[in-house]
């Protein structure tokens, strides 16, 4: 394996790529060297399959609650896969994870059964929380899930809070914490990156720059867009990343684990990407312009890595026999869900928090 930075990419240029993930976010060359590896065929084809499940498990999803199947809000990460595919495959099977509602993604890198989160969503019982969480509060800790969160951004001292464990424990195992632009204005995000970075928290925190806060873009919220700057403010080490290059996403956190590990304390990640389906299932979507999703398409996870294993040799075919695959197994996902039964009513008052 081989550690480069700023290497060219035939894929798409780096530097263009960041500039049309930013839009119209001024300062693009503010943005920091990249770290990248060479991860081998293997791997890659390894995480293709997972952003194809990833994908199909997703689009599944959203025919579903357009077909009134699902209850309650649904937002998938279509467009998302890199961050979660290339930050599991880069930390250990037992850090701590916190995310927020758009989490299925990062459930599933985790290596949660498709089945199973499928059968959670639409609330039936063989469902990981018996269908009682839904699609918000995905949770695992077998599987290091520490919980999703409805809250904009208080999964982030809670991953915090889980570092803080783990230093005094002296166990290795650190955590890495996922939310949103939108996320970075709340008072409690300023107030955990103070303290984690004082105290050498072994902590990750990223944020998913999807360009959008619900509908609001940050240039309408902030004068400051370039998130990582804000985390350099309390001293962190902070970088801004292609998020939807899994190769970039994978060598950024394997560097930001080690440092964690090593006692050096947090990263800030800012993985840029964009959002290709709405905020939540049944958005109708007249804040942004299809054009603007399309020009998204071409820099979108599993478009850059798949043109990067033809690149590499790996032929269409193999590429087309792993979506087949992921299509059937996926299929077969969603009709186990839909004939699962629901839970007995006599669960109704177990496994929650009585008043
Ligand atoms: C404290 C709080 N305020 C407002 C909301 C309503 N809300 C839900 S999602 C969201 C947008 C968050 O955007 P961002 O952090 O960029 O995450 P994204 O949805 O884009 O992944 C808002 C404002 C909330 N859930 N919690
Ligand atoms: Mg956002």
């Amino acid at each position: 394996m081989q550690h480069r930075h700023n290497r060219t990419k035939k894929k798409g240029d780096a530097n263009m790529t960041r500039a049309s993930l930013q839009g119209s976010i001024p300062s693009a060359q503010a943005a920091v060297a990249t770290p990248t590896v060479e991860l081998p065929n293997d791997e890659l084809l390894r995480m293709y399959r997972q952003m194809v499940l990833i994908r199909r498990v997703e689009e599944s999803l959203l025919e579903l609650a357009e077909s009134g199947k699902i209850g309650g809000a649904m937002h998938t990460a279509i467009g998302h896969e890199g961050a979660a595919v290339g930050t599991a495959a880069a930390l250990q099977p037992d850090d701590y994870l916190t995310c927020t509602y758009r989490g299925h993604h990062h459930s599933l890198a985790r290596g949660m059964d498709p089945t199973r989160a499928i059968c959670e969503v639409l609330g039936k019982e063989p469902g990981f929380a018996k269908g009682k969480g839904g699609s918000m509060h995905f949770i695992d800790p077998t599987l290091g899930l520490m919980g999703a969160n409805g809250i904009v951004g208080a999964q982030v001292p809670h991953a915090a809070g889980m570092a803080l464990a783990s230093k005094i424990r002296g166990d290795g195992r650190i955590a890495i914490t996922f939310f949103g632009d939108g996320a970075i204005f709340q008072g409690l995000m300023h107030e955990t990156f103070n303290m984690a970075q004082k105290w050498s928290l072994p902590v990750i925190f990223y944020c998913e720059n999807n360009r959008y806060s619900e509908m609001t873009p940050i240039s309408r919220t902030s004068s400051v867009s370039e998130i990582y700057l804000f985390a350099k403010a309390y001293g962190m080490h902070s970088v801004q990343i292609d998020g939807n290059d899994v190769e970039v996403v994978y060598a950024t956190i394997k560097e930001a684990a080690a440092r964690a590990r090593a006692g050096e304390g947090p990263t800030f990640v800012e993985g840029l990407t964009y959002r290709l389906a709405g905020h939540m299932a049944g958005d109708l979507e007249t804040y942004r312009t299809s054009e603007e999703i399309d020009m998204q398409r071409q820099y979108e996870p599993l478009t850059q890595l798949s043109n990067l294993l033809i690149e590499r040799g790996v032929e269409e075919a193999a590429l087309q026999a792993v979506r087949a695959e992921v299509e059937a197994e996926v299929e077969a996902a969603v009709e186990f869900a839909q004939n699962a039964p629901w839970p007995d009513l006599a669960e109704a008052y177990t496994d929650v928090y009585k008043l």
